[in-house]
């Protein structure tokens, strides 16, 4: 609340309008490949995504089985760190793996 002024011994007051507005959502998908080993995977998801051991390997069998999988919903820049992280560590280990961002 702000002050506004008097007139004729009638204070105004103004309202400041803040309008906050929830962060979008980005979902980050693992996608399989031939190459990369399954220990690898998983030990990504319990790393960078903080899976227990069950979960990880839960994930990892539903992305071998269907393609893809999701690890975890996130703000954008959180989302874009992670997967810039997997391909980071895929990259010196020398296996293809590959995540992608969806909106949520
Ligand atoms: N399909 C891989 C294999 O048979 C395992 C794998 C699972 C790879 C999940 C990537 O995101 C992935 N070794």
């Amino acid at each position: 609340m702000t002050e506004g002024g008097e007139r004729g011994g009638v204070e105004t007051l103004s309202r400041e309008k803040t309008s906050l507005k929830e962060p979008r959502l980005f979902s980050v998908i693992l996608l399989n490949d031939d190459y990369t080993t399954m220990d690898f995977v998983v030990a990504i998801l319990e790393s960078i995504f903080h899976k227990s051991p069950a979960e990880a390997v839960h994930i990892m069998l539903a992305v071998h089985n269907h393609g893809r999988g999701k690890c975890g919903v996130y703000p954008k820049q959180i989302a874009e760190a992670k997967i810039d992280m997997v391909h980071k560590r895929a990259r010196q280990e020398g296996f293809p793996l590959r995540c992608a961002l969806e909106e949520a």
